[in-house]
Parts: C-alpha cells; structure tokens; sequence
C-alpha cells in the first residue's frame, strides 16, 4: 500500500523535499482536524458558534477557528511556506523565516480550512480546500499581495480533505488527481483513489434550487434540461451545501456543481482564490472543465484576496452545454 509520501517521492516534478515538508505540515493539520470532527458531537467546546463573526460576515464556528490554527501552527513548524491567505483572516499572514539559511521558503498557501462549515452540527462531510503557489517577489523581499493574486492557472499545488465516513486527501500538482485515506489506527494517508476522473456518464446535477426565483433564465434553462425525459436524462438532483463533499461526489460518480450569481450574491458566493481555482485546477486534472459560465475558472486574474465568482465545474459536456444555455439567455 502506497503512503502519501512515498508517492509523492515517486512522482514530483517539483522540488521533492520542499513538497515533502509542504504534504508533511498539511497532514499534520489534517489529522488533528480529523480529531476533533470525529468527536465535534461530544464536546461543547468545538461545536456551535465562536461568537466571532469573520471577515465573510458569517457566524465562525468554533472548528473554523480551531481548523484555521492547526494549519498556520503547522507550516510555521515545517519551514516551507513564506505566507498564507485565509477565508478566516482579512490579510495574509507572513510566516517569518527562523533563520538565514532556512529552507527556501518559497510556498504561498491559500486556505479555506473547514468549508461547509455550517454542516458540522448535522453531522455532514465537511473539508479543508488549498491552493499553493510559489512566490512571485524575491525571496530576500518582503511578501507584497501580488504573491497571492495569481491566476489559477499558475498554481503547483491543489487540494482537499474531505472529513466524512472516511477522512481522504485528495491532490494534484498538474500529473492527474489522486486520493489518499487516513488510517487513524497507524496515523498514515494510504493511495486509495489513483487518477481519478469524471466517468463518461454523466447522472447527477448539484444546485441549490431553493433560489430557483434568483436563478437567470440559462440556468433555469439548465435545470430543466437536466430533468427532462431524455437520452441519459433525468439527473438526479443531489445537494449537501458542502463543496467539497458535492465535488468528491460528483467527481467520483459524473455530476456537475453549479454555484451561479444570484439577486443575494451579485458576483456568485464562492471565493475565487481559496475555493474555486484549486477545485477546477482538480476538475481539469480529472478530465473536467470549470467556468464562471463563461471564462475559464484558472485564467480569471484576481483583484481582491476575497474576491467571489460564479462557478460551474464538472464533466466537459455538461459545463460547455450550460454555458450555451447561458450565451442565449443571460
Ligand atoms: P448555500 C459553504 O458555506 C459553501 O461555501 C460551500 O461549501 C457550499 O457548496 C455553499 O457554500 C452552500 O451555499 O447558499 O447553497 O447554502
């Protein structure tokens, strides 16, 4: 059985001991996550509200904030990223080097660290989403936030853990999309999904119809087709308002998720640096597609750390035949 990091030793194209300690610090994180959700139903003090309300505006759960500390505490111990941005915090946060002949901390992290986190007290998967990049000022120059506005399309890294029935890593670094699961009797990620792609048969569309009234006709248009007697037609209609827990779904079983901009978010709700770009940087890698509806996802220049967009990602067919619908009718 393949553990994660004597895969990644067999299949980097970048540095292997930079990306090593990179994947060592995220299952770190992810494993003291992976705790405390396992658990998040017997404890008062990780379940329900923080009381902070975060930079989005939303209440912040107390397994958001103890998500988003796991992380930044770990890559602070590993030496190797320079800087992360955070659905949690409004600026980025610059890990100091400890000292001059550090280990090229070269890596940028952009985090969601628990996504759909409105689901932990229903007991519904919920995931940590990252992006990494590698700095784009010089390495003896302070971190400016150009290093973190780059395009999808320049990312070395992507990925999520999902916390569900089981705890899965799932990553690309631009060589196909491949899952790993914990085995929390020995502490070890195990190869458990190798080049994962969306199957040729598409069954399943991911939307939350309650802002039906809110949708443009294109997408209104969309979700008819998808429910319409024919060819391999209806889909079935599958939503858990988790992305990454639709997105694993989707991937595994042929389904697309579709988050467009309503009446309530004029520019779509999803962050575009920390939830979007990595997700189509894995839809692409797994044979899909990812849309604003009607620009590429990773080809989107980011202006703001928090910036939002449309998003439709999954299998080629189904995103192209949306933004047809969506050309005819806004
Ligand atoms: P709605 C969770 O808050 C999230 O960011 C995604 O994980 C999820 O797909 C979406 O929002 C759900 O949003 O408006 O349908 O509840």
């Amino acid at each position: 059985m393949y553990t994660l990091g004597e895969f990644v030793i067999e299949n980097s194209s970048h540095s292997t001991e930079a990306l090593l300690r990179l994947f060592s610090s995220i299952k770190l994180a992810s494993k003291a996550i992976h705790k405390e959700v396992n658990k998040a139903g017997l404890t008062e003090k990780i379940i329900g509200n923080s009381g902070i309300t975060n930079v989005q505006g939303e209440n912040q759960k107390k397994l958001d904030d103890f998500a988003h500390r796991a992380f930044i505490e770990s890559f602070k111990s590993r030496n190797v990223v320079c800087g992360i941005a955070s659905e949690e915090s409004e600026n980025f946060i610059v890990i100091q080097k400890k000292q001059e002949n550090d280990f090229k901390n070269q890596y940028i992290v952009l985090i969601d660290p628990l996504d759909g986190s409105s689901n932990i007290d229903v007991n519904v998967s919920i995931g940590t989403i990252f992006s990494v990049y590698i700095r784009k000022s010089p390495i003896q120059m302070n971190l400016t936030i150009e290093d973190f506005l780059q395009k999808g399309n320049q990312q070395i890294l992507a990925g999520y853990i999902i916390y569900g029935s089981s705890t899965i890593l799932v990553y690309s670094t631009g060589n196909g999309v491949h899952g790993f699961t914990l085995d929390p009797s020995v502490g070890t990620f195990y190869l458990s999904h190798y080049n994962l792609h969306f199957p040729k048969k598409e069954k399943i569309y991911s939307i939350n119809e309650g802002n039906y009234a809110k949708f443009s006709d294109g997408i209104r248009k969309f979700i008819r087709y998808c429910q319409e007697k024919k060819e391999n037609r209806p889909y079935t209609a599958r939503y858990i308002g988790s992305l990454v827990g639709d997105f694993h779904r989707n991937m595994i079983q042929g389904g697309i998720y579709i988050y467009p901009k309503t009446a309530s978010y004029p520019e779509g709700k999803l962050r575009l640096l920390y939830e979007c770009n990595p997700m189509s940087f894995l839809a692409e890698q797994a044979g899909g597609k990812a849309s604003d509806g009607k620009k590429r996802i990773l080809d989107i220049e980011p202006t703001r750390l928090h910036q939002r967009t449309p998003f439709i990602c999954g299998p080629t067919g189904l995103v192209s035949k949306l933004e047809e619908f969506m050309i005819y009718c806004e």
